[in-house]
């Protein structure tokens, strides 16, 4: 009988990484978790499957540690074996990476090359995913249609920069060890499972539950930021298909259509049918020291090469995101009483 592939993700429990797991269960992959100790659960996306009892223990498991801790790594990737590393977990707000600029560094930075190390050492055949960033392209100047792979980068935070050093990191160890890794260069991407601190999901969370009458303001910073925001769900499926290549390379995963932070507030309220003027009100700590103003991304190296395009538009996205909340809000879900 053929073995299942086994998949290692760090970042289980974010956003992509629960995406990616389910992903890869629906493919019948075997998929090892890393998720960290925290004194209170940390495993709200991850639920369905880790409470699935035909799934838990048998095709999912998860394992303690930390992008820190290097021998913790190396003991994971020698037990585990694992045919792909997907290495999602980071410090991964930007507006926190200023506050927290040394940590993020540790994180997202040389957490790369602890995980880069240990698979060196011990599991050098398998294929290994970076979640490498269009934070990367920060302040340069947006060609027309968009970034490309063979734009320079100009990272604007404390997290651009460490994601950077990861970016280079991974292709350094492609090119010095012959190493199966390929960066995905990703726009921003969003889904119902976004953390509610980034900006599209503490809209559509505070849209529910103003519409409800449990919120009256809603404070944010920069209203002029544009970003091509795409669906998260999709984006994982490239991860993969990266990594199915006989080539690793770099890839620009992205829409090709980007919107202000003002335009998702439009989109978002008027399909509560609420004006967003009334609600919204301007709060500075939400501004960043150094700004990314405007991020296009140009995917077609990806189209070309494995055929990803994206499909699902800004509207349905922002609806679809609109519908969870008001859904979560009305029935009470946690954080919503
Ligand atoms: P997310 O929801 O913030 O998830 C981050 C994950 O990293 C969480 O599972 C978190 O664990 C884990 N993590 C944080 N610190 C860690 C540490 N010290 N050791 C091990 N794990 C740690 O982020 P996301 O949106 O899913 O993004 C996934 C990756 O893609 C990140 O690397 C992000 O920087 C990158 N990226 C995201 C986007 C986007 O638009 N979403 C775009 C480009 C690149 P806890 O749950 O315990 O906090
Ligand atoms: O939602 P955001 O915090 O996402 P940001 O900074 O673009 O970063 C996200 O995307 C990156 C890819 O480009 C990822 F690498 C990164 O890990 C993360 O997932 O902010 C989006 C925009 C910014 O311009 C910000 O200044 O929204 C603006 N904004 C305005 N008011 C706000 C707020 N952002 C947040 N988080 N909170 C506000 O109240």
């Amino acid at each position: 009988m053929k073995k299942n592939k086994k998949a290692f993700i760090t970042g289980v429990t974010g956003q992509d990484g629960s995406w990616l797991a389910d992903f890869l269960l629906e493919k019948g992959y075997e998929v090892y978790g890393l998720i960290r100790r925290s004194s209170s659960f940390n495993t709200d996306r991850i639920n369905h499957i880790y409470q699935n009892p035909e799934i838990n223990n048998k095709r999912f498991f998860l394992r303690y540690g930390d992008l820190t801790d290097s021998s913790g790594l190396a003991k994971l990737l020698h037990q585990i074996r694992p045919d792909e590393i997907y290495n999602l977990g980071a410090m991964s707000h930007v507006r926190v990476s200023f506050d927290l600029p040394e940590y993020t560094g540790e994180v997202t930075g040389v957490g790369t090359i602890k995980i880069l190390e240990a698979m060196r050492t011990s599991s050098a055949k398998a294929r290994f995913y970076q979640a490498s960033s269009s934070e990367l392209y920060g302040g340069m100047d947006c060609p027309k249609k968009g970034y490309t792979e063979k734009d320079p980068f100009y990272p604007r935070s404390p997290y651009g920069v460490s994601k950077l050093y990861s970016f280079w990191s991974a292709k350094n160890y492609r090119e010095a060890y012959g190493l199966h890794i390929s960066n995905g260069i990703l726009f921003n991407h969003e889904s119902e499972r976004r953390g509610e601190t980034f900006v599209t999901r503490k809209i559509t969370t505070a849209v529910a539950r103003i519409k409800t009458g449990r919120q009256k303001t809603l404070y944010l910073g920069n209203l002029d930021a544009k970003r091509d925001w795409g669906d998260a769900k999709e984006y994982v499926r490239a991860m993969w298909m990266m990594l199915q290549l006989k080539k690793p390379d770099d890839y620009v995963i992205a829409t090709g259509k980007t919107y202000s932070v003002r335009q998702f507030l439009e989109e978002a309220f008027g399909y509560a049918g609420l004006d967003w003027k009334k609600h919204v009100k301007f709060d500075p700590r939400y501004l960043r020291p150094t700004e990314v103003d405007y991020l296009l991304g140009d995917a077609s190296k990806a189209y070309r090469v494995f055929g990803w395009k994206n499909q699902t538009s800004f509207k349905e996205l922002v609806h679809r995101m609109v519908d969870h909340d008001m859904d979560r809000v009305t029935s009470g879900e946690k954080g919503d009483a």
